[in-house]
């Protein structure tokens, strides 16, 4: 279907506007579409009659959302460790699996083994899975590589997924996901001589948009985050950071100190953090699929992040190891189930606040101006899709204004 000016007429529109109605929600309505861009969305018979003489298309009554964001994925990665999960769950200790060879290492050795052509070809049917689900941007993060070559070659293989489907990639630097063996017990010396280098390589090869890493006992403290975090501000680059996944040593701190985009996982923070969050703006990207694989007990703090009024997301994490799942849709069911967010505020954390987590201002809402990204769905009501179980009711996807 071309993507000149048409008009998408008898659905129902979860803006994600805030303001009065949930959802912001306008039924029976219209959204008029130019050169890939909303250039309206109202009530149907409110239309202007500017767009009257446009191309119409009926969405047969159907609720149309923004196009899903998916601001924290590894999709991009060599291998998988599904013995590794049959281990476990034969009794092995997470100990004996890491002296079988298994953990993040193995995949930083799986990953080290492909091309870019291999890492494409591995991503593509787990990104194949999101686009199923009305996805239309992911965030896509290095970090199996920890050395020149590969943590290069996870980018380039982001970068590329965008002229092999129609989806729009942004990309983080996460060389500080873990030390590797190289550099066992020396993590400031791979920081200082390997990370904030190739950070800098890629930068100026165009493939960062922001600056990740892993703060955690068993990954880097947050004084050894420091330089790093010092060299992407000095190339300009926003931060993130996976902080308080597995125990609160202030990582959300250290990333609100740098205007951090988003904080990540934070099962763990504490009042003092979540008020961080709230005064630095940093979105809260909350990670159920980690917490259910890893069989985590402590919730995010849920009711503290609302109270502060910092902005949830919600995203797959979408990895190896913690996290291997593709689907958004059910990511929505455990954030409502698991932590009791409301399918509201999962459906913002999977448009709005994801855009905003990756600090983006052109998606993510339906609104004249942004991108006509959307999802059509055979559902009625936007809670919908936050309540079924392993169900896919996408009918559509539209990528800039192309059905
Ligand atoms: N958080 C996690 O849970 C993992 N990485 C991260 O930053 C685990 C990644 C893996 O096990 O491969
Ligand atoms: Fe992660």
């Amino acid at each position: 279907m071309q993507a000149e000016n048409q008009v998408f007429t008898d659905l129902s529109a979860a803006t994600m506007a805030d303001g009065a109605a949930a959802y912001g929600l306008i039924n029976a309505a219209a959204i008029a579409v130019s050169e890939g861009k909303i250039a309206w969305v109202g009530a149907e018979q409110d239309l202007p009659a500017d767009y009257a003489a446009w191309t119409r298309h009926s969405l047969g009554g159907r609720l149309v959302t923004p196009a899903l964001i998916d601001c924290h994925t590894h999709v991009v990665h060599g291998g998988h460790r599904a013995v590794e999960f049959e281990m476990r769950l034969n009794g092995a200790s997470y100990e004996e699996v890491a002296r079988a060879g298994g953990g993040i290492i193995s995949t930083v050795k799986a990953t080290r083994a492909a091309s870019v052509e291999d890492l494409i070809a591995q991503a593509l049917p787990r990104v194949d899975a999101m686009l199923a689900e009305g996805v239309s941007l992911i965030e896509v993060k290095s970090g199996y590589g920890l050395d020149r070559k590969t943590e290069l070659n996870m980018l380039r293989a982001a970068r590329a997924l965008e002229e092999h489907r129609p989806i729009r990639v942004v990309t983080s630097f996460l060389g500080a996901h873990a030390v590797p063996v190289e550099y066992k017990d020396r993590p400031e010396a791979y920081i200082a001589d390997l990370c904030i280098p190739v950070l800098k390589e890629a930068h100026a090869e165009g493939l960062v948009d922001a600056v990740d890493a892993f703060c955690e006992g068993i990954a880097f403290l947050p004084d050894q985050l420091v330089p790093l975090f010092d060299a992407a501000r000095d190339l300009g680059l926003p931060v993130k950071l996976h902080a308080e996944q597995l125990s609160n040593l202030g990582g959300a701190k250290l990333a609100t100190s740098y205007g951090a985009l988003s904080a990540d996982h934070i099962e763990y923070l504490d009042q003092a953090g979540v008020a961080a969050m709230a005064g630095a703006g940093t979105v809260a990207v909350i990670l159920p699929g980690a917490f259910y694989t890893l069989r985590e007990t402590q919730a995010p703090p849920i009711d503290l992040l609302r109270e502060a009024g910092v902005p949830m997301a919600l995203a797959t994490d979408s990895n190896p190891g913690s996290a291997p799942m593709t689907s958004l849709l059910l990511t929505m069911n455990m954030g409502c189930t698991l932590f009791r967010m409301t399918p509201e505020e999962a459906l913002r954390g999977v448009t709005a606040h994801a855009a905003q987590a990756l600090g983006l201002k052109d998606c993510g809402r339906i609104a004249a101006g942004q991108r006509a990204d959307l999802a059509v769905w055979n559902a009625e009501h936007p809670a919908e899709l936050a309540y079924r179980i392993g169900f896919n009711p996408l009918h559509a996807r539209i990528f800039g204004g192309k059905l």
